[in-house]
């Protein structure tokens, strides 16, 4: 095993497209596909970059869309592809191993979620098993394109629309998402502007319907009007159209109305590039992601993949069903934001039938309160589903929500996990369940984010210790020890403790990862046994 954690982040990313040469290759030797994919912006994305690129090989492929896999998709799935064809899963399969493995197919795994369990896919590309972070350093869609990009160089022009998946899925141009905009800059199918990271549409319409930024001025039309004369701005011109001075006028305006949250996320999401899709039919990405993002019903799936495939005659009817979803969210967060209530750790609405968790979750974290991470808890069908958010700024303090919701939610019978960033997860029905659900949530948020997580935390703790031992020659072994423990100093995690002494070294490990275990377990060992090696090839010499 290699191991990815002294790697500088360049050699990562190396290792990352070596998986997706790999699943290219092996994508290529089949000639029947069933597609399966996410269906939010990042997987409907990814969906449009492998269509593209197997269409392109002579691969005949079937797609289905799914909000989450289980046991149902599962057997659905087995009942609609028969057994040799190749099953690839974009933006989804990573979490579940266990039921993805009741399926024959051969299976390739274009994901960015935390891997959960023993995958039974021939061929995964993981920014995580790598060492990349799955969160904000490479989507779903980044990584379809990697795999389409090493299937074929001309599919280089999908770029574009792995672009849009990364920002659909709110993440940073850092590491593989920078590499992959790099290469859409150069391909000339995406252009970039500084300036306010909204869709195109005339200034007015812009704030009456964006919830990204999310100001005190969204959607209240004479505070928009006051806001734009101070400016002198036309209200009813395009944003697109503003002068470079123009822009940077309304941007220092916004960001002056986000000074007091003191959110670098906030800033983040307002002020900063705008990326053009050159070969796209909707060419804002914001535009594009948002639509995207607006689907719920399989007509939408159906539109949005036919927009990113180039047909412009759905275009009008994917607009006109984003922009009412836009004013009807705008109306939400106004109802439903001021009902947030707050514990010592964390911050929480809970509700019933409430629309758009997930967004709500956002604006509350960004625009409200970014101090605590955030719970959206939804009761709806007989479920409350839970949305989770934090900040990067509480991410370095220690916070991880998908340890910290998967173990609250467990607690109390329920279930959960996602990214540290942000998680989800189900509670049986009853503001009781929630109420014990917070308490344990906020005692654990609290931990992590004190640094106590390991001592306090009911979080998973895992610990064990190797022996190599020797205690014929206890001398020579004591020797042959210490090489072996000064040969490994420089892999060694924190958490680990050697030992040498009586015949024989030990090491200790102690971990909340069972992959730095695995990882450091597997260096140990190919360390030994390369030891051994050298022993019995100086042994014969004399
Ligand atoms: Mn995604």
């Amino acid at each position: 095993m290699v191991n990815y954690q002294s790697m500088p982040e360049s050699e990562k990313v190396r290792h990352l497209k070596k998986h997706a040469d790999s699943a290219a290759r092996f994508i290529k030797q089949h000639s029947h596909v069933g597609l399966v994919t996410h269906n939010d912006s990042d997987g409907l994305t990814s969906a449009a970059i492998m269509i593209q690129a197997l269409k392109r090989e002579g691969i005949t492929y079937y797609h289905k869309i799914f909000p989450k896999l289980d046991a149902s998709v599962v057997s659905y799935l087995a009942s609609c592809f028969p057994e040799d064809f190749l099953l690839i899963f974009c933006d989804i399969g990573s979490g579940q191993s266990e039921f993805l493995s009741a399926l024959p197919n051969p299976m390739v795994i274009l994901d960015h979620h935390v891997p959960v369990g023993k995958t039974p896919a021939k061929v995964v590309v993981n920014p995580m098993n790598v060492g990349l972070e799955g969160s904000y350093m490479i989507s779903g869609a980044g990584v379809s394109y990697l795999t389409a990009r090493a299937m074929r160089d001309e599919n280089v022009d999908l770029s574009s629309l792995a672009v849009a998946g990364i920002i659909g899925d709110r993440q940073l141009m850092v590491a593989a998402n920078a590499d992959i905009l790099a290469q859409a800059k150069e391909a000339g199918v995406v252009v970039s502007r500084r300036g306010l990271k909204v869709g195109d549409g005339a200034l007015f319409d812009v704030f009456m319907r964006t919830t990204e930024p999310y100001l005190d001025i969204t959607g209240k039309p004479d505070e928009i009007r006051s806001f734009l004369s101070a400016l002198n701005l036309d209200e009813n011109k395009n944003i697109h159209d503003l002068t470079d001075d123009e822009m940077n006028h309304l941007c220092d305006a916004v960001l002056k109305k986000l000074e007091p949250l003191d959110s670098p996320d906030a800033v983040e999401a307002a002020v900063g590039d705008i990326y053009y899709l050159k070969n796209q039919v909707v060419e804002n990405v914001f535009d594009l992601a948002g639509i995207l993002d607006s689907c719920n019903k399989d007509d939408d799936f159906e539109a949005a993949i036919a927009l990113c495939l180039g047909d412009s005659s759905v275009l009008n009817k994917c607009f006109e069903n984003y922009r009412v979803i836009q004013e009807t969210l705008v109306k939400n967060l106004a109802a439903v934001l001021p009902t947030a209530q707050s514990c010592s750790n964390v911050s929480y609405i809970y509700g019933k039938d409430l629309h758009s968790a997930g967004n709500i979750s956002t604006t509350y974290i960004r625009y409200v309160n970014p101090s605590k991470p955030f719970v959206c808890l939804n009761e709806n069908d007989g479920v409350t589903r839970i949305s989770s958010r934090g900040t990067r700024g509480l991410i370095k303090q220690g916070l991880d929500l998908s340890v910290a919701v998967k173990t609250a939610a467990e607690s109390v019978g329920g279930s959960g996990g996602g990214h540290n960033i942000a998680s989800g997860g189900l509670l049986p029905p009853g503001k009781e369940t929630v109420d014990a659900f917070m308490e344990m949530l906020n005692e654990i948020v609290g931990a992590q984010l004190s640094g106590n997580s390991q001592k306090t935390g009911p979080v998973v703790h895992i610990s064990g210790t190797i022996r190599f031992i020797d205690e014929n020659e206890a001398e020579i072994a004591d020797r042959v020890s210490e090489k072996l423990v000064t040969a490994l100093a420089p892999d060694n995690l924190y958490g680990t403790k050697t030992t040498i002494g009586g015949g024989y070294a030990e090491v200790f490990i102690e971990t909340d990862k069972i992959g730095s275990l695995t990882a450091t377990a597997d260096d140990l060992l190919m360390n030994a046994d390369g030891a051994v090696r050298v022993k019995k090839a100086s042994d014969k010499k004399k």
